[in-house]
């Protein structure tokens, strides 16, 4: 008969152990049946489960359930994303090692996982910090290093010093580390990068064929893309022979409007830029630059500042010079970190020019109703004034007309340019896997071969270490000193895909 009341601690017991006895959960490489992957995301090893993990698991345990009823072989596994600062941090706190502090977590997390009665196969259960997990990892990176997607340069990166590592736009909260709270620079670093934007266009076309997905996310997702069509500019300076400054611009059709130019604190050839005179104010201002975030630098709100660099640029469609200014509202790694600032027809051009007196020229108008900007940007359509062989063109026709122009005379190009950057892996610290490349002092970057994988994770470091990172301390290191440590925000693993099928492997 029934019981009237649910005792958990008897009646769960009891049927995990029979579930267990008869294999119930178990999945079968050869089997006749249909069939069924119930992923769901596997767990960071934290120390214990908490009620999103519970509410999480148990939606793909029903799922699982529900289909193995209906008759299908289900790949129900379950797994640990074990790599990480966390792990790193803990250990580092304690002076122990990251395997120990994540081993002893997963084994509490395992019974608790078992006490649930979630219906995994155990036999596959993974872990990602283990060599013969990483071994995986390291053959993917391999491929995608094969086939060009995996690449090396200079970038700036958010920088903690507190924590030693790099950190994502995501993770700085008010130019502040989300973990520490301490103070984020930005640092020059040779880095890792997956090369995601070759597929920028391919996940825009994606995106339209999905279907289920509510249009919001369509939307947020379009926009991190940030598809844009434009144009290239190239100015030439002045004062330094042979250099050219060239700039990403959606509004051709206002390039007869140029007062200034702006290049981004960080752009490359900035000292190139700068005369002797104003070296020191350009120092000192990129100096305070590098502790702002992307997203404060870019604020509308935000008062513009910028210093000039003493010398010109001349534009091509006019002969007119304009100063050339350094302000961090240019960012160096958008278009080309340069930017022809037309104040008239740009708000925050606009803003900047109004604070240092910077010269005001209008060259689109609406015919009814002319303004001469002198209050605020007019940045409506119109047609375009004081643009020699243009005047009177409707401007969205100019921008196609200008840019040709400046292809016919060589010193442009139509472009498409993307918002989405590539993948930076790399994160300077230990607990992750380790890039199987080696250096070699006559012949550069060496892929390890895949017969020679796992590149196993040195173990003679020490963690007691304060301000850098652990790997620092280790003598066997013949490998690489930057470890992939993947990022698990999903809106990033989405782009993995087009990768792995580009790369065959998949
Ligand atoms: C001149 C101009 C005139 C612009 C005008 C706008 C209005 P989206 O649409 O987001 O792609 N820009 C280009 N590179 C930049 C950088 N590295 N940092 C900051 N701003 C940058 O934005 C394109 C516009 O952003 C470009 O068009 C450029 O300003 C600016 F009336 O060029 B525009």
């Amino acid at each position: 008969m029934l019981e009237q009341q649910y005792f958990p601690q008897k009646i769960e017991k009891k049927w995990q152990e029979i579930w267990e006895q008869n294999d119930a959960n178990k999945t079968y490489d050869n089997s006749d049946k249909p069939k069924y992957y119930a992923l769901s995301m596997f767990p960071y090893p934290s120390g214990k489960l908490h009620m999103g993990h519970v509410r999480n698991y148990t939606i793909t345990d029903v799922i699982a359930r529900f289909k193995r009823m209906q008759g299908y072989n289900v790949l129900h596994p379950i797994g640990w994303d074990s790599f990480g600062l966390p792990a790193e941090n803990a250990a580092m706190k304690h002076g122990a090692d990251p395997a120990k502090w994540t081993d002893e977590n997963i084994a509490y997390m395992t019974k608790q996982l078992k006490m649930l009665g979630l219906s995994y196969d155990w036999d596959r259960e993974v872990t990602t910090c283990k060599p013969d997990y990483y071994k995986w990892t390291q053959w993917l990176f391999l491929q995608l290093y094969k086939k060009g997607l995996a690449y090396k340069k200079e970038a700036a990166v958010n920088w903690c010093d507190n924590c030693a590592t790099v950190l994502a736009n995501e993770q700085v909260i008010d130019g502040k580390c989300w973990r520490c709270d301490g103070v984020v620079e930005k640092k020059y670093l040779s880095q890792w990068f997956f090369k995601i934007t070759d597929y920028a266009e391919e996940l825009l076309k994606d995106l339209e064929k999905l279907e289920g997905w509510g249009d919001n996310v369509k939307t947020m997702q379009a926009n991190w893309i940030g598809k844009s069509e434009g144009a290239i500019f190239r100015f030439k300076v002045k004062e330094v022979e042979g250099l050219e400054v060239p700039v990403y611009t959606t509004r051709p059709d206002t390039v007869h409007g140029i007062t200034y130019l702006v290049v981004a604190p960080e752009y490359k050839d900035i000292e190139k830029l700068t005369t002797p005179e104003n070296k020191d104010a350009v120092e000192a201002y990129r100096a305070n630059a590098r502790k702002m975030t992307e997203i404060e630098r870019l604020s509308n709100d935000r008062i513009k500042t910028g210093v000039p660099l003493g010398t010109h640029c001349i534009n091509p469609f006019t002969g007119e010079e304009f100063p050339l200014w350094t302000a961090d509202y240019a960012l160096a790694e958008y278009g080309t970190g340069a930017v022809m600032a037309v104040p008239t027809h740009d708000e925050r051009d606009f803003d900047f020019a109004k604070k240092y007196n910077l010269p005001l020229k209008v060259v689109i108008q609406d015919p009814e109703n002319p303004s001469d900007c002198k209050d605020a940007a007019y940045v409506e359509p119109g047609v375009l004034v004081n643009s020699n062989e243009f005047n009177g063109m409707k401007n969205e026709e100019a921008k196609k007309a200008i840019t040709q122009k400046a292809v016919d005379g060589g010193f442009g190009e139509f472009k498409t340019q993307y918002r989405l950057r590539d993948w930076l892996i790399s994160r300077q610290r230990y607990w992750g896997a380790p890039i199987p490349v080696v250096y070699c002092d006559k012949c550069g970057i060496v892929p390890e071969k895949e017969e020679n994988l796992p590149v196993m994770l040195p173990t003679d470091v020490d963690f007691s270490v304060v301000g850098k990172s652990p790997i620092t301390t280790s003598k066997h290191l013949k490998t690489q000193l930057v470890l992939f440590a993947a990022d698990t925000q999903q809106e990033k693993w989405i782009q993995w895909i087009p990768l792995f099928v580009q790369a065959g492997i998949i």
